[in-house]
């Protein structure tokens, strides 16, 4: 059922389908920050930040975890905390920490970054291994990996634990720690039927988003080793991620990792059956092994733009990741009808713009 908490005069009736970012909390949501018993976090006295970031500690089979604001600040914290200025760090070349953090490995890691080309989103561990750099007095020293699973920009694509596997192989054989920006990383393990703990177990530390699929608010956490998060806890502070009452907002956390993962699987079977209807529809074509999880990547006859405004006049909200290419991503707020309305409005849309079959 859609969640109609709170939404504005305004948006009430539209398919909002830009992001799974775009959740409103639940009812056991606002239930549980009324109850959240709270602190000062930054004073270390937040019980409801503690159990949040024990619960995800377990859950990842790490030793410890810090609640943070954002995906994006958990995972420049890793990042700072993973490296020395100067060093290399290798990462996919579409990957959000590049694509959408601000250039903030540069300003915040101050590392240089190595980027490695993939096939929807999967890296070749042998070309991860020939762009490796040794410390010396003219190369920079390539000391961490940096993984996303599930793969934004390649269109919600998984990583297969043997290739997870495969990358911690490479990264120890050279002494590199590795990273997963594991924003969805819930949609990959519920796509690969394992738990997350089993993905986690590849890498050394991971940061995953409570605001996206699992339907919080606001919140990410970072998980790894004791003495890693210890120093992550600092360049949280550092960079003003340290909250005060913070329990109200894990209080939501505590109830998506709880309650919100095993539904996923809902918004997966959506975004299949959407991208299915997608394809019969002239000036559109859907790359099929790209769906995967709860997102679809469609690619457009003409500019994304001109589809983007017809939607939008039947109340369908969608993003332009390329200026040919839309992306449609599902969550708990998009239900059976939404769905419907969604396909309806690409319809219309094509109508509109007398798209051809040929596209
Ligand atoms: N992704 C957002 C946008 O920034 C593109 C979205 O709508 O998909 N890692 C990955 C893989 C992400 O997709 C995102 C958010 C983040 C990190 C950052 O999370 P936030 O937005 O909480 O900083």
């Amino acid at each position: 059922m859609s969640n109609l908490n709170n939404v504005p005069e305004s948006q009430r009736g539209l398919v909002d389908l830009r992001s799974d970012t775009v959740t409103r909390p639940t009812p056991e949501m606002y239930e549980a920050m009324q109850r959240a018993p709270l602190g000062d976090d930054v004073l270390g006295d937040d019980p409801t930040v503690a159990e949040l970031e024990e619960l995800s500690a377990q859950t990842m089979g790490k030793e410890a975890a810090v609640f943070v604001p954002s995906g994006t600040m958990g995972n420049q914290i890793a990042l700072a905390t993973h490296v020395r200025r100067g060093d290399a760090i290798l990462v996919e070349e579409e990957a959000h920490v590049l694509y959408y953090e601000c250039g903030a490995p540069g300003v915040l890691a101050q590392a240089v970054t190595f980027t490695i080309p993939s096939d929807k989103g999967l890296m070749d561990p042998k070309e991860i291994e020939r762009r490796m750099t040794q410390r010396s007095l003219h190369t920079p020293g390539t000391t961490l990996l940096c993984i996303e699973n599930t793969h934004n920009r390649a269109g919600g694509t998984v990583v297969p634990l043997a290739r997870m596997e495969e990358y911690r192989e490479v990264a120890q054989l050279h002494g590199l720690k590795v990273h997963l920006d594991g924003a969805r990383v819930f949609n990959a393990a519920v796509a690969l039927g394992v738990e997350a703990r089993t993905i986690a177990a590849t890498v050394d530390s991971v940061s995953f988003c409570l605001s996206k699929g699992l339907g919080s608010p606001v919140g990410s956490v970072l998980c790894g080793g004791a003495a890693f998060i210890d120093e992550a806890r600092i360049w949280r502070k550092r960079l003003g991620g340290g909250m005060r009452q913070a329990g109200i907002l894990a209080a939501c956390g505590l109830v998506s990792l709880r309650t919100r993962v095993d539904r996923l699987a809902e918004d997966h079977a959506r975004a299949k059956a959407c991208a299915e209807a997608l394809s019969e529809i002239p000036g559109l074509r859907v790359d099929w092994d790209r769906v995967q999880t709860n997102m679809v990547l469609v690619e457009t006859d003409r500019p994304a733009k001109q589809w983007l405004d017809c939607l939008r006049s039947e109340g369908v909200l969608a993003l332009p990741p390329a200026p040919r290419r839309i992306r449609l991503v599902f969550h708990s707020d998009v239900d059976d009808v939404g769905l419907g309305r969604a396909i309806d409005a690409f319809g219309k849309a094509a109508k509109a713009l007398g798209a051809s079959p040929a596209a």
